[in-house]
């Protein structure tokens, strides 16, 4: 995937740095970072689990954090030993949106020349599926950052909304598209033209998120899905993450002509051939990602 590699690390240096900086650390998933911890989990090692980390700003969306998290993305995305990934924030914030500060006083000019948001939305291009597991705050940028991932958990004390309203601006990283999408006009509307936040059953209810938990459980459950997952044919789960994603951006006819090209290409795979042996004769399948 060497073009997403480049397509992930793009965006723009030339704005400045978020006001918190926290101790740069290694972690084993890929370099130094600030405003991010990545590191691998499950007892296979084959999660990956990003945890936004500043706290202070209640992980406010600064382009350093977004440029670490692509790197992060990226680096899961080339490790053949991962399977899924787990996004995350604190028990308090997933996230309250893009950086109000860094943004204020951008121009017209500027949002055009520098491209603000660019590669804000790079995740969308990963091919591995992504979990959210959201905590807290999930607004403006941080709702729309977590309606990337292909599966939305949430804690107990998860709170959905676009306020960018309230600021002056509207959503610009697909809350009016992908919001609308899943959760219907009505309520969509009413999130973006008043700001209201959604509690996690009301985001529950509207079919938003997949599963409650309580909010010290959520990460570990995330990562268990995440190992579920991860433990298929790596291969065949990304022909069905293709197919799904596929319903939001065609018609019905042709998502169901891709979903069958995709049902058929399955057997040109290994992993097809071991999963259907294995369960004819009843053992557990070895996939091999091929
Ligand atoms: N940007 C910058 N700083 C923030 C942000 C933010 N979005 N949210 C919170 N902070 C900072 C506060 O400034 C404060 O810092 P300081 O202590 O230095 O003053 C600190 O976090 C704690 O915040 P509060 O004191 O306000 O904490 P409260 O518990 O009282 O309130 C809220 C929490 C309700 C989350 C409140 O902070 C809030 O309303 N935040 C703004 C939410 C918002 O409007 N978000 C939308 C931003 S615009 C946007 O996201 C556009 C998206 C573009 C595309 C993105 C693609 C992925």
């Amino acid at each position: 995937m060497a073009s997403l590699s480049a397509l992930l690390l793009r965006g723009p240096s030339l704005l400045r740095p978020c006001p918190q900086l926290s101790a740069a650390r290694t972690y084993a998933a890929g370099g130094d970072f600030k405003y991010i911890i990545s590191e691998k989990k499950g007892k296979k090692n084959n999660v990956g689990l990003i945890q936004l980390n500043r706290p202070k700003a209640l992980n406010a969306l600064c382009q350093p954090l977004i440029n670490e998290m692509n790197q992060a993305l990226m680096t899961f995305q080339e490790d053949p030993s991962i399977g899924a990934i787990v996004l995350t924030g604190s028990e308090k914030s997933f996230a309250a949106g893009a950086d109000i500060k860094e943004m204020s006083d951008k121009t017209l000019q500027f949002c055009y020349s520098e491209k603000l948001l660019k590669g804000w939305d790079n995740m969308s291009q990963v091919t591995k599926p992504i979990i959210a597991a959201v905590n807290g705050f999930a607004l403006g940028g941080g709702c729309e950052l977590a309606l990337m991932c292909d599966i939305i958990y949430a804690g107990e004390n998860a709170q959905f909304g676009q306020p960018e309203i309230l600021i002056g601006t509207i959503p610009g990283g697909g809350g009016t598209q992908r919001l609308t999408r899943v959760v219907g006009k009505s309520l969509a509307m009413e999130m973006v033209l008043t700001g209201d936040r959604i509690s996690a059953q009301e985001a529950k209810q509207a079919g938003l998120i997949s599963k409650i938990f309580p909010v010290e459980k959520l990460v570990e459950e995330a990562i268990q899905c995440a190992e579920k997952i991860a433990n298929n044919s790596k291969i065949v789960t990304q022909m069905a993450k293709e197919s799904v994603n596929a319903a939001f951006e065609t018609t019905l006819a042709e998502g169901i002509r891709l979903e069958k090209k995709l049902f058929f290409s399955t057997f040109a795979t290994d992993d097809q051939k071991e999963g259907m042996s294995a369960f004819v004769e009843k053992r557990k399948a070895n996939f091999k990602d091929n």
